[in-house]
């Protein structure tokens, strides 16, 4: 029988960016939420806004071994920022989200990326939301959110696929620095297409 693993996962990013739409969109069932209705400012971008943690599984296998992806979601408001020490606790990766289109956000993806990596020096990749065929947002962001050692994707959320890839894309950086060599011919795929 193949090993198994089990990894936690952070999601990460600024208010809005996508980060429950994210779990949402890539766990294999319903995800777990904690969503209130906004106030002030933030109501006039969305009507909702995670103010503890959601969560949500994703099943991944590969000829050799199979994973279990534990998604946690934390709150984007600076103000639900205690909730992101809580959350770290014991985070096997960091998925931190950038939205392209509101580049006035990035300074605190930043500031996010630098809380969670002095907590853990986890593998992490940064999410560029919208950005799947604007390669250039991405290396704007590659500059502007500078994370040492971090992937950067560009990628929909709202897609399912394209956000199971982009997991997949954290899961292959965290085996190749569990094993210490590239993963490159490493195969996973999500368990339940
Ligand atoms: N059309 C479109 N809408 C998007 C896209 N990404 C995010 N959204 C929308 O932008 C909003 C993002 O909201 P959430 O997923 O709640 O953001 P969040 O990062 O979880 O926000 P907080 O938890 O409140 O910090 C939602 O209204 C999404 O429907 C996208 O790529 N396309
Ligand atoms: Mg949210």
């Amino acid at each position: 029988m193949n090993p198994h693993f089990d990894f936690k996962i952070v999601v990460a990013g600024p208010f809005a960016a996508g980060k429950t739409t994210m779990i949402a969109a890539s766990a294999d069932g319903p995800l777990v939420g904690t969503e209130a209705p906004t106030s002030g400012g933030e109501a006039a971008v969305k009507a909702t806004t995670t103010v503890g943690m959601e969560y949500g599984t994703l099943a991944v296998a590969s000829d050799s071994f199979s994973v279990e992806l534990n998604l946690y979601g934390v709150p984007g408001q600076e103000r639900f920022s205690f909730m992101w020490d809580i959350v770290g606790v014991g985070m096997d990766g960091l998925f931190l989200l950038v939205d392209a289109d509101r580049p006035e956000t990035w300074a605190t993806s930043a500031t996010m990326a630098a809380h969670f990596g002095a907590l853990s020096s986890t593998p992490v990749v940064v999410g560029v939301n919208r950005a799947s065929t604007r390669p250039e947002v991405v290396e704007q962001v590659r500059h502007a959110v500078p994370v040492p050692g971090a992937r950067y994707i560009g990628f929909e959320v709202i897609d399912p696929q394209d956000a199971r890839n982009a997991l997949l894309e954290l899961l292959l950086h965290m085996l190749e620095q569990m094993n210490d060599e590239p993963a490159a011919q490493t195969s996973v795929q999500v368990a339940t297409p």
